[in-house]
């Protein structure tokens, strides 16, 4: 059993266009386990760090901007192969590569406002959580129905 946690933020357009519920539902029914959730507005700061590999190229500005537009949906989730599971729902970074069945694919026309982050891998993961929770406001809990996933 490989459990992991995973960072996913649901991007400031969501909540304008009222699918949070949608979404989170779709990582819910897959079986993975909310452990940590907050709205917040990120602070240039964060953003800066979140996105810091992206630092110079030419959609960053216009990135940081987007993603401090309003308030975001961070959260943390946990299960078995949490990190590409999850990459999986999301579907690929570019709008036109995501499938229909994504999240990605189903919901967004441009790569720039593609909805949804989700960590790439278990260190970035490690990075992020602990970047947007602290240790007391993540919750793991034991699925009674585990076996049924
Ligand atoms: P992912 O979000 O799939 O991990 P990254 O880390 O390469 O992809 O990109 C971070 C974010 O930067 C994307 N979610 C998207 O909003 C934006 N982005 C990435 N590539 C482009 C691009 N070519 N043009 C505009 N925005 C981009």
């Amino acid at each position: 059993m490989n459990t992991q946690r995973s960072f996913v933020m649901l991007k400031p357009g969501v909540l304008q266009r009222r699918i949070v519920g949608d979404i989170i539902s779709r990582f819910e029914k897959k079986g993975l386990n909310l452990v940590g959730l907050k709205m917040l507005t990120i602070p240039q700061s964060l953003a800066q760090s979140h996105y810091g590999e992206h630092s110079g190229k030419d959609f960053f500005q216009s990135l940081i901007s987007y993603i401090t537009a309003g308030p975001v949906v961070a959260m943390v989730f946990e299960g078995e192969s949490a990190v590409p599971v999850i990459r999986k729902l999301c579907g690929p970074t570019r709008v036109e590569e995501a499938p229909p069945g994504t999240i990605r694919g189903d919901y967004t026309m441009h790569t720039a406002k593609n909805i949804v982050h989700a960590s790439d891998s278990p260190e970035s993961a490690e990075k992020e959580v602990n970047l947007f929770f602290r240790p007391e406001e993540i919750f793991s809990w034991t699925d009674g129905n585990s076996m049924w996933f």
